[in-house]
């Protein structure tokens, strides 16, 4: 094990190197293999060890036996965890395994331990930035029941306990501080979400994070993910259910003042991971009267649950016409209710080296969404960066020729608003 640790390490040394040009303070960021050294008398950074029997979806990747990432059990056959921790394994390896409701290392007789069979990483996973860093273990066998899925969070839980400045849970096997050793008890640490903007902070990660990441952590440090919790789940609980919100990505170093716990935004990937998976089942929120899922839903005609004759489904989003745009033309003095919808649409010729389309100004919430060849929606879209407020850009270099379709939707109400479509040949 202590070889493969060395091989693991080693190769990420090779990369820190390859890398080192493209990206200056890219040795900054740390995304190790975990010290393997166990027990010592430091506690997590800054929390303890979690209650055995709780949140059985939580997982180890391991080689040999021994712990290298966190994962979290996603559908019974399917495990969300880092696409950097996917680096240099190969699925159908027998020495690589998932270990799945357990609580103690190196109590083997707890849990269920399951071979992998496929590994998906996320097509644009870059790994220097660590942009997209998500990835999905396919295991031998499904999973028992006994083992519950985490949910994938919807629009209402962002807003509600998974919204900046709500707490937030980090677990895992990771070191318990920054140059301390591993557990061999699952740990955890509750902690503060924070906005993209406070993380982007120049005191922070001076605009390295994007839209699809997602922070947590206290300015003053001492609560943080650390070495060997990568792949694991930043989580929050919902009414009676648990929500998966982050994968645990990277920081500098671990629990240092403003150096928060970046994680991979699970809400931005929640598409990508449901086309892969199909469902994401489990029990259902039934405070969430937004969740897709629930099936106490009295308007879905297909509820089995409803003892009522159903009317007809609302349509979802109410047809209104399409306007027309042009490249660099401003829409000015947007403004609507909660729900309310705007579409546009812009034709990109072929060749074209961007498109970028940006909403700003204004007061309230509205979210913009994009999607070529179909309208789009908060459900059907190909980029939404799903911001609190007004400020949201989507960005795409060498665009696909065609019909480019912009929604904007009003998650709150909205006022006096910008838009704004570029093509740059
Ligand atoms: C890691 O390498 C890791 N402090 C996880 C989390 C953080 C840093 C490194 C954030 O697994």
């Amino acid at each position: 094990m202590t070889t493969r640790l060395t091989q693991f390490a080693s190769t990420l040394s090779l990369l820190l190197v390859a890398q080192l040009s493209v990206a200056g303070d890219y040795l900054n960021k740390t995304r190790m293999a975990p010290d393997t050294t166990t027990g010592g008398t430091v506690k997590i950074v800054g929390g303890g060890p979690s209650t055995e029997g709780q949140q059985r979806w939580i997982t180890s990747l391991q080689y040999e036996g021994e712990h290298f990432c966190g994962g979290a059990v996603v559908g019974s056959e399917w495990i969300l965890t880092a696409a950097h921790c996917t680096v240099g394994e190969t699925a159908g390896d027998p020495g690589l395994s998932v270990w799945v409701g357990g609580h103690d290392l190196f109590l083997t007789d707890q849990g269920f331990r399951r071979d992998v069979v496929q590994i998906i990483v996320h097509s644009q996973y870059n790994d220097s930035t660590l942009e997209n860093d998500i990835a999905l273990l396919r295991l031998a066998s499904s999973l028992p029941d006994s083992i519950p899925t985490v949910l994938l969070p919807t629009m209402a839980v962002m807003s509600g306990a998974g919204a900046p400045n709500q707490p937030a849970t980090v677990s895992g096997w990771g070191a318990l501080s920054e140059n301390g050793g591993s557990p061999d008890q699952m740990h955890q640490v509750t902690l503060p979400i924070v906005t993209n903007s406070e993380c982007n902070s120049p005191s922070a990660y001076d605009g390295e994070i994007n839209s699809a990441q997602i922070c947590a952590g206290l300015a003053e440090g001492g609560k943080d993910s650390c070495y060997g919790d990568s792949g694991g789940p930043l989580w929050v609980t919902s009414g009676s259910s648990e929500y998966h919100i982050g994968v645990v990505s990277w920081g500098e170093g671990c629990a240092q003042p403003n150096k928060y716990g970046v994680y991979t935004r699970t809400y931005s990937h929640r598409d990508w991971i449901l086309d892969r998976i199909g469902s994401n089942g489990g029990p259902t929120d039934p405070t969430d009267p937004t969740d897709p899922t629930n099936p106490t839903d009295p308007t879905d005609p297909t509820d089995p649950g409803d003892s009522c004759p159903n009317p007809a489904p609302p349509d979802p989003l109410p047809p209104v016409a399409e306007n027309a745009l042009d490249t660099g033309e401003t829409i000015a003095g947007l403004s609507g209710a909660e729900g309310t919808v705007r579409q546009y649409y812009i034709d990109v010729p072929s060749g074209q080296s961007r498109l970028v389309i940006k909403t700003w100004s204004g007061s309230g919430d509205v979210d913009l969404y994009v999607a070529r060849g179909r309208e789009a929606s908060p459900d059907d879209h190909d980029y939404a960066p799903y911001l609190f407020g007004n400020t949201e850009k989507v960005r795409v270099n060498n665009p696909p020729a065609g019909r480019w379709h912009i929604t904007l939707h009003g998650y709150e109400a909205f006022n006096n608003v910008m838009l704004r479509a570029t093509i740059t040949p």
